[in-house]
């Protein structure tokens, strides 16, 4: 005997998600990922001029802000010449715009998102003795300075909270599962104190958005051929970004070393049975997150694994990418290359046997492939030609016990988020931000170009692509364009997205994507609080908005 278990709409999540499971015997045996809203940025995209493009795609999302609009400039210079390279200081900040971007994202995701995933707030109430939270906090990390008072407030603050009966984003959660019991109390109670500070510092680090791109979400500093910004700037002028720059980016790096790290090592050491529960076989990087020199090099390489052979990375192809649209509300029967896919959307009704999702289901060579973080940290880790990731690695399965195949996992997809989150973060702090500074300082220098000119091609169908990483993953927009003397109109407009390759639905080979394999196997205790399901679920960070766009 099975029974089902719907979950719809997913909350903490960005974006319209339901999630079906069959379970039997107390395990999950069949799982179902639903996108139940459309968007339609593609078609939307039709007609208008590729250079605006990047200012439309970024409306894809305010989560994983930037990333889609980076992405479609880059996809335009690639057009122009495969070789586009913009000036260095625009390289520079468009790497301090993403790292930005990567660090505030994935802070938010553990904390407001996952969190209560693994961390009983009414738990955290019942903690009683403020003395031995201070202990155990200096357990978690020995450079935390917290005493019993600030533990004792925040311990009144969330009480309050939950005797308000307007329990906000603390209400609907699973209180009391059992399956919360391996945190005690103390440390229930200093999790939901980092969740506070969380929300504090992402909008501190966030702020390098509005110093570099002018806001948040959203960025307007950007343009094809590099950035809008002056940077003719006085002593003066310089003094002050350079203060702020160096705050903020000091800031995020301290809050990642003190608390994101520490916290994220303490949940994968008191939760080991998540660390062979929520697995995928595929990994796909794009290669991304910064550009580290003008030749190109990536902080992240390129790469794909498959059957979880982590020493031996693939090339990756970018004309083995297709999408599927057989189980998906589209038009159409092939698996399409992005470069010639198509968008047109038709509605047919929620039938598990036939269509069900708003996603298409991406492949690479074919197979179903796990994007983000655990992707970027195993490609890396496996080439092993990124000696801090291979460190942050080692060290992460030293503390708490893992191995390597303990990564394919739950708790090591989180764990990748929060690793890969330590690298970037000590990379804007202590690399980018004074490469910028060191080049725009009026007294060293007097390059202070931020963008060169260009010519969109003048063949009459003009195209490009680009493929990058994403905070969810790898990211890929293509683009084609007609060249229309003076007047470029897009004429096909296609994007393959991170939570696209993670939520998609079953192919045309009837082979489920990434979630729903990850989801068999796992036990559910109660049948009313999928606890375990939703784990598995929020710790690939769906953001459905992007995944459908
Ligand atoms: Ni809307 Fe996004 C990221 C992109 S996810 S969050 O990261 O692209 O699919
Ligand atoms: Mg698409």
């Amino acid at each position: 005997m099975s029974s089902k278990i719907v979950i719809d709409p997913i909350t903490r999540i960005e974006g319209h998600l339901r999630v079906e499971t069959e379970v039997a015997n107390g395990q999950v045996i069949n799982a179902w990922s639903t996108g139940t809203l459309f968007r339609g940025i593609e078609p939307i995209l039709k007609n208008r001029d590729p250079r605006d493009a990047w200012m439309i795609t970024q409306r894809v999302c305010g989560v994983c802000t930037y990333v889609h609009g980076i992405t479609s400039i880059r996809a335009v210079e690639n057009s122009i010449d495969p070789y586009f390279a913009v000036p260095e200081n625009a390289r520079v900040i468009r790497n301090i715009l993403g790292g930005a971007q990567f660090v505030q994202d994935h802070i938010v995701h553990f904390y407001a998102l996952h969190l209560l995933d693994w961390v009983d707030v009414t738990r955290a109430l019942s903690a009683a003795d403020m003395n031995a939270v201070v202990v155990a906090d200096q357990a978690i990390s020995s450079s935390r300075e917290r005493d019993a008072a600030y533990f004792a407030d925040v311990k009144q603050r969330l009480s309050d909270v939950a005797t308000s009966g307007q329990l906000g984003p603390l209400a609907n959660g699973y209180w009391g599962h059992s399956g919360y019991t391996n945190l005690s109390p103390e440390v229930c109670l200093i999790m939901m104190a980092d969740y506070l500070e969380a929300l504090r510092i992402q909008a501190r680090i966030i702020k390098i958005h509005a110093l570099l791109g002018g806001k948040n979400p959203h960025p307007q500093s950007m343009l094809i051929g590099g950035v809008s910004l002056d940077l003719v700037l006085d002593e003066s002028q310089w003094l002050a970004l350079y203060s702020e720059l160096n705050t903020l980016s000091y800031e995020a790096k301290t809050f990642v070393d003190t608390y994101y790290l520490p916290d994220a090592t303490a949940i994968a050491s008191a939760y080991p049975e998540y660390r062979a529960i929520g697995g995928t076989n595929n990994l796909l990087c794009f290669g991304g997150v910064a550009d580290l020199s003008s030749a190109g090099d990536q902080m992240f390489p390129r790469g794909a694994i498959f059957n979880r052979a982590t020493g031996s990375v693939q090339a990756v192809n970018e004309a083995e990418i297709t999408e599927h649209v057989a189980r998906s509300w589209y038009e159409g029967s092939t698996a399409l290359n992005p470069a010639s896919g198509a968008t047109n959307p038709t509605y047919t009704g929620l039938d598990l046997n036939d269509k069900y999702s708003w996603l298409k289901a991406p492949r690479y060579n074919g197979q179903p492939m796990e994007v983000g973080p655990l992707a970027r940290v195993m490609v890396a880790y496996g080439l092993g030609i990124v000696p801090a990731i291979t460190q942050l690695v080692g060290d992460f399965l030293a503390s708490t016990g893992m191995t390597l195949p303990d990564m394919y996992s739950t708790i090591g997809r989180t764990a990748a988020r929060a690793i890969e989150t330590k690298f970037i973060a000590d990379s804007m702090y202590s690399d980018w931000v004074n490469e910028l500074m060191n080049r725009i300082n009026p007294q060293l220098t007097t390059d202070t170009v931020g963008r060169v000119s260009f010519t969109l091609p003048s063949q009459p169908t003009c195209a490009g692509s680009f493929l990058n990483e994403a905070p969810r993953g790898a990211l890929g927009h293509w683009v084609s364009y007609s060249s229309g003397g003076g007047n470029p109109q897009i004429v096909n407009y296609q994007m393959v997205v991170p939570s696209t390759w993670n939520f998609g639905p079953r192919d045309s080979n009837d082979v489920a994507g990434p979630v729903e394999q990850a989801l068999v196997g796992t036990p559910v205790l109660n049948q009313q609080q999928p606890l375990e399901v939703l784990r598995t679920v929020h710790s690939f960070d769906p953001c459905i908005a992007c995944a459908v766009h």
